[in-house]
């Protein structure tokens, strides 16, 4: 039998429990605070953001689930043990990005940020959009989530580039740069810059004012990665002096986003409360328990946490 610890920050569990049962009857499904001792047996542990130093208790854990693609919620707790982490994979959770992906690129491409504006203000006046084989999108991570949204924008006719830090093969209908020293350039050919990055030591306030000044004048700027990777500061000011066009934020540097936080208020910025894609429990129960057998039966679970590079 394998028992699972669940603990979800926010989230109901209960159809966490019923789709994890359903894919194994054998489970035992444990729930915070109700773990038992945690020395009984060996067990997983499936969590979104625990509190620190929990998973330390549980001396038995053979592997942690992060209940998504990210592992921030588990790397700033000091005592995390040194058991393998697994970060969430599914295709549910990489439909659901391609998604959000597809409609912030074609809301930006298509000028709704300005249009909606003018609406707000009775105003009729006819916005003209280029034909998407001259908007050259840019993502920023080309991981899971990067190759999913690039493959939906694709048949649209979008001029698609990647950047990412260890080179990738060649692809048809994707220009490949890779690393620091290919950022700049990344940069300068980028209409729209859709940013599916981890939060680590290297990504932190990469978008820097220097670096969006690089994006050509009446970019825009999607960031359903990571709230750590913009310089908010920069980003408003090149908002507001027209150098970018407009911005979609998931994701924040200070999530919940205050309620005085003057992004709420910015006619050029569309904020979403970080739901650009949630980890669904069809699909992700299936990832979770086909992870536990690999891992049973002595093998490499999919998706396992590099700490060397933080993601
Ligand atoms: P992956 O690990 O599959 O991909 C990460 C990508 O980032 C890779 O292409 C990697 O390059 C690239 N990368 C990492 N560090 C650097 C760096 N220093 N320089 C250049 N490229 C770098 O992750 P996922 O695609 O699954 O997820 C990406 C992130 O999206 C998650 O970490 C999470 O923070 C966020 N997320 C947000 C959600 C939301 O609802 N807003 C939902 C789910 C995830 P390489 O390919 O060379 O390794
Ligand atoms: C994730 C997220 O990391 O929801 O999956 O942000």
């Amino acid at each position: 039998m394998t028992r699972i610890l669940f603990y979800l920050k926010d989230f109901p569990i209960e159809p966490w429990r019923n789709a994890l049962v359903a894919e194994d009857a054998s489970l035992e499904f444990r729930m915070y605070p109700d773990w038992g001792e945690p020395s009984d047996g060996p067990a997983y542990a499936v969590v979104w953001e625990p509190e620190p130093g929990l998973l330390k208790k549980f001396t038995n854990l053979k592997a942690v689930f992060s209940l998504g693609a990210g592992v921030d919620h588990l790397l700033s707790d000091p005592d995390l043990p040194e058991i393998p982490i697994i970060r969430m994979g599914d295709d549910g959770l990489k439909e659901g990005m391609a998604e959000y992906i597809l409609m912030s690129v074609l809301m930006h491409h298509r000028q709704m940020v300005p249009i909606a504006s003018q609406q707000r203000n009775a105003k009729w006046r006819r916005v003209i959009s280029k034909s998407a084989n001259k908007v050259r999108v840019g993502i920023m991570g080309y991981g899971a989530l990067g190759k999913k949204a690039a493959e939906i924008l694709r048949p649209i006719g979008y001029e698609i580039a990647a950047w990412s830090r260890r080179q990738k093969g060649a692809e048809e209908g994707i220009k490949h740069f890779t690393g620091p020293d290919a950022i700049n350039a990344f940069l300068r050919r980028t209409d729209i810059l859709v940013c599916l990055l981890p939060d680590t030591d290297e990504t932190n306030k990469l978008l820097n004012h220097e670096r969006l000044a690089l994006l050509p004048k009446g970019a825009s700027v999607i960031n359903a990665g990571r709230g750590s990777l913009i310089d908010i500061q920069a980003l408003i000011a090149h908002l507001d002096s027209d150098h970018l066009s407009g911005a979609t934020l998931d994701v924040v540097p200070e999530e919940p986003l205050p309620a005085d936080a003057p992004l709420w208020h910015h006619e050029k910025v569309i904020i979403t409360p970080h739901v650009a894609a949630i980890t669904r429990t069809d699909t992700g129960a299936a990832y979770i328990i086909r992870n536990i057998k690999t891992i049973d039966a002595g093998g490499e679970p999919e998706n396992k946490l590099d700490r060397n590079h933080g993601y």
